[in-house]
């Protein structure tokens, strides 16, 4: 991608930090979530503001980053490079740069170069989409469907969403609840429904006979089975499973998503901005798939609408060829903190207009929702 934008200069730095329950808990191998602690990112120019949205959980689980980790070390040392590196005058593709001598944390990394790309647009009056080089209005919007308390409730879940129009359901899995809540929701639904796993590192190498129990229900992927350092692991799966086999958590850059097609650990991609840590090393992601053969598709972290929104965005490029975890914002939160709808109908969500993320906040629901502010200046 040809950086071909008037870089802008930073004066403030804030850091929001917002309270938002979830409509319904989610739950996963790793952790239930009822509630999203999230922490949001604002860059402030003299003519602009933009916005990101860090999608570190409350606690270490899915990965190393946490919320609280990812503010501190954004205060320490993330935000200092940023104000130190030419008086604060930059392009969002200077960003990952400045701040690279510092180890991992990407999540916090990504929702500060978000925010840089989305105020320098907006600046530049170009959206996300077209920087990218996109030409897609409507991406296509699939659901994740947390473990449920029965078999009947999940029943009734996932016929909620198919009533909805998703284009795709995902059901977490973990051991114990795998083969059968895929062959209910199969029996009960049919087999034309496009239907996927993501089991978030519960299994081990062991397991390649008991995932290929569920080759026959001629699912999407399998996503992500084993933990996330055992790539070779994948790839030994990869040979006894019919099933395509996803990488998320282990695909932490565009270096780890070569490495793990070349040794054959997976045929398809979960791309998420803040796992590999920042927007920019999303879209190289997305082209050296695309250079391999690899489809790709835009994972979600419950982001509010400002994540969501910068998600739909990177789904408009050509390789995004499975529908993501981009769902509407009702089925996250009761109310979202943007003034935009960013509701999907017959499975299709409209990509927002305007410049940067192309949404705008509540500022009213904004103040309500917010725990914590701070600013910094150069
Ligand atoms: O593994 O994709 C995942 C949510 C939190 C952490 C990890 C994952 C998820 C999801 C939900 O699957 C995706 C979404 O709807 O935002
Ligand atoms: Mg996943």
């Amino acid at each position: 991608m040809i950086d071909n934008l008037e870089p802008i200069t930073i004066r403030a730095i804030e850091l929001r930090r917002i309270s938002l329950p979830l409509v319904t808990p989610f739950r996963t191998s790793f952790g239930t979530e009822n509630s999203r602690d999230i922490l949001l990112v604002r860059v402030e120019t003299d003519s602009q503001s933009g916005w990101g949205e860090c999608v570190s959980g409350n606690d270490p689980l899915y990965s190393s980053e946490y919320v609280e980790g990812s503010q501190h070390v954004m205060v320490h040392h993330l935000i200092p490079r940023l104000f130190a590196f030419n008086g604060g005058h930059m392009s969002a593709h200077d960003v990952a740069h400045i701040l690279e001598p510092v180890k991992d944390h990407r999540m916090a990394k990504a929702a500060l170069e978000a925010a840089v790309l989305d105020a320098q647009l907006r600046a530049n009056d170009v959206s996300i989409a077209s920087h990218l080089g996109s030409v897609n209005e409507l991406i296509p919007s699939g659901v994740s469907v947390g473990i449920a308390n029965s078999i009947d409730e999940l029943v009734k879940t996932v016929g909620g969403y198919l009533d909805e129009g998703y284009a795709r359901i995902k059901l977490k899995i973990e051991p114990g609840w795998d083969i059968e809540p895929v062959r209910v929701i199969r029996q009960t639904f049919g087999d034309h429904i496009p239907l996927q796993v993501d089991a978030n590192t519960a299994y081990t190498r062991n397991d390649g006979p008991l995932l290929a129990q569920l080759d026959p229900f001629n699912l999407l992927l399998i996503e992500q089975p084993l933990p996330e350092d055992d790539v070779t692991g994948h790839a030994l799966i990869a040979k006894q499973v019919g099933t395509p086999i996803c990488l998320d958590e282990s695909i932490v850059s565009s270096l780890a998503a070569i490495d793990a097609i070349e040794r054959g650990a997976c045929s398809i991609i979960n791309i998420k901005a803040g796992r590999v840590g920042g927007y920019l090393e999303a879209v190289r992601i997305h082209d050296v798939c695309r250079e391999r053969g690899i489809p790709v598709w835009c994972g979600g972290m419950l982001e509010s609408g400002i994540g969501r929104a910068h998600n739909i965005h990177l789904s408009t490029l050509a390789n995004f060829r499975k529908p993501g975890d981009t769902s509407s914002s009702s089925r996250y939160f009761a109310k979202d903190i943007v003034n935009e709808a960013l509701e999907a109908t017959n499975g299709r969500m409209p990509v927002p207009k305007g410049p940067g993320i192309g949404v705008t906040l509540d500022r009213d629901f904004l103040e309500k929702v917010t725990v914590s502010t701070e600013v910094f200046t150069a």
